[in-house]
């Protein structure tokens, strides 16, 4: 009894020191912004509960084993402090994603590697931790020719690339005053270009919905409210900031942060890649001595999506193929022997219209500008020939 009176005091002294300890250190961790709040803890517990519970397809699911998981569940990027949560809640939301996930700056590649470099690897056709992603090369640009020269198979043509401005980060970490002013010095480089590039600005906000909507239908401009970037915080502030540039005849443009900073889009009806490629090298090469973009060693051009990174490019068609189609299971496997991927009419997440579908080359990493377009020129002659022969 008497012993014990005596360490009491002690007891309770070592208790407090170690309570003030933890909170110091807990108050510390909050300065550092490394600690992850209670509640975003809880949601990513909640969600990932659900998502191994479902029968997503998603890479996400495939990736994010429990070991991951904790892993990763308590990390936070240096500069924007962004989570797990940040990174995954597309996915979580959206069972249905294809990949579900998304960087919400650019350091999130290197935090959350354990889950971005599976994924970029499965996605991108081998592209391995290890890998280093090759210097842009557009190669000769007029080495392609016309895809379908009869017009009997592609309806249209494009290709387009991905770009994000140095010194900002991806959708989730902007403020409305830096998509403000990334907008306006798109619009204002943009003003300066010549020839076949020249063009004009159309701002999202104020745009007349008709007008809108048109674009949208003639497959000019990006669609809104795609839950999948909503989910992943992509689209606050909407419609500020947003826009797009185009020439007269539409056959370039320029979308303004979407889910990239920056898309450039060349395009036109018919199966002419020579063309639309010459023109998407020209545009990138006069946009590229105008604004300087994020660019890393290993992974190539930086993007929001780990999809788009590397290249950035996806070359597509839009192609009817009636008897290869009548079973879309099969199109799907003859197409991915050539290392390419079908979309509906609408682009990522849609349907086929009429028998239209997008095809395009999957894998933008690992490999040059030059060898992703001739990727998917050499896989839709190869269907081509293929339906031509049934
Ligand atoms: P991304 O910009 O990543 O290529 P989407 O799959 O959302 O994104 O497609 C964007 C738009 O581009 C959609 O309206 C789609 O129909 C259109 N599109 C894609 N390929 C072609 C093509 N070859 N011809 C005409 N429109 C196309
Ligand atoms: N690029 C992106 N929109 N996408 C891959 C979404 C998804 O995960 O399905």
């Amino acid at each position: 009894m008497r012993l014990l009176i005596k360490i009491r005091p002690l007891l309770v002294h070592r208790v407090r020191v170690e309570h003030t300890a933890l909170s110091c250190y807990a108050d510390w961790c909050k300065k550092l912004n490394i600690m992850v709040d209670a509640a975003v803890l809880a949601k990513l517990e909640d969600g990932f509960a659900k998502l191994a519970a479902s029968d997503s397809k998603s890479l996400l699911k495939k990736y994010l084993t429990k070991e991951v998981f904790d892993n990763l569940k308590n990390k936070k990027t240096p500069t924007f402090g962004s989570t797990l949560l940040d990174v995954i809640q597309s996915g979580l939301a959206n069972h249905d994603s294809g990949v579900g996930i998304y960087a919400p700056d650019a350091e999130a590649y290197t935090v959350f590697a354990d889950l971005f470099d599976p994924i970029i690897e499965d996605y991108h056709g081998g592209f391995k931790k290890t890998d280093k992603h090759p210097a842009k090369d557009f190669g000769d640009v007029n080495s392609f020719g016309n895809l379908d020269p009869n017009n009997e198979f592609v309806i249209s043509t494009r290709v387009r690339c991905g770009r994000s401005m140095e010194g900002y980060p991806f959708n989730p970490c902007l403020s409305e005053a830096q998509y403000k002013e990334m907008e306006e010095k798109v619009s204002s480089t943009l003003s300066g270009l010549e020839g076949e590039l020249k063009g004009k600005f159309y701002p999202l906000t104020g745009m007349e919905k008709s007008v809108q909507q048109q674009l949208i239908d003639d497959h000019f401009l990006f669609k809104e409210g795609d839950r999948f970037l909503q989910a992943a915080n992509a689209c606050r502030y909407w419609p500020s900031g947003r826009g797009i540039y185009h020439n007269d005849n539409k056959t370039f443009l320029v979308w303004c942060n979407e889910e990239d900073h920056l898309r450039i889009i060349s395009m036109q009806m018919g199966g002419d890649l020579g063309e639309v490629f010459r023109r998407l090298t020209n545009a990138v090469n006069e946009i590229e001595k105008r604004v300087p973009f994020s660019h890393d060693d290993r992974l190539g051009f930086l993007t929001f999506c780990p999809t788009n990174l590397g290249t950035t490019i996806r070359a597509s068609v839009h192609i009817k193929l009636p008897k290869l189609a009548a079973n879309l299971a099969k199109l799907e496997e003859v197409a991915g022997k050539y290392n390419l991927q079908v979309r509906g009419t609408r682009g990522e997440h849609t349907e086929a219209e009429g028998g239209i579908y997008d095809i395009s080359n999957k894998r933008r990493m690992g490999l040059t500008e030059y060898q992703a377009v001739k990727e998917m020129y050499d896989g839709i002659t190869e269907l081509i020939k293929i339906e031509k022969s049934m």
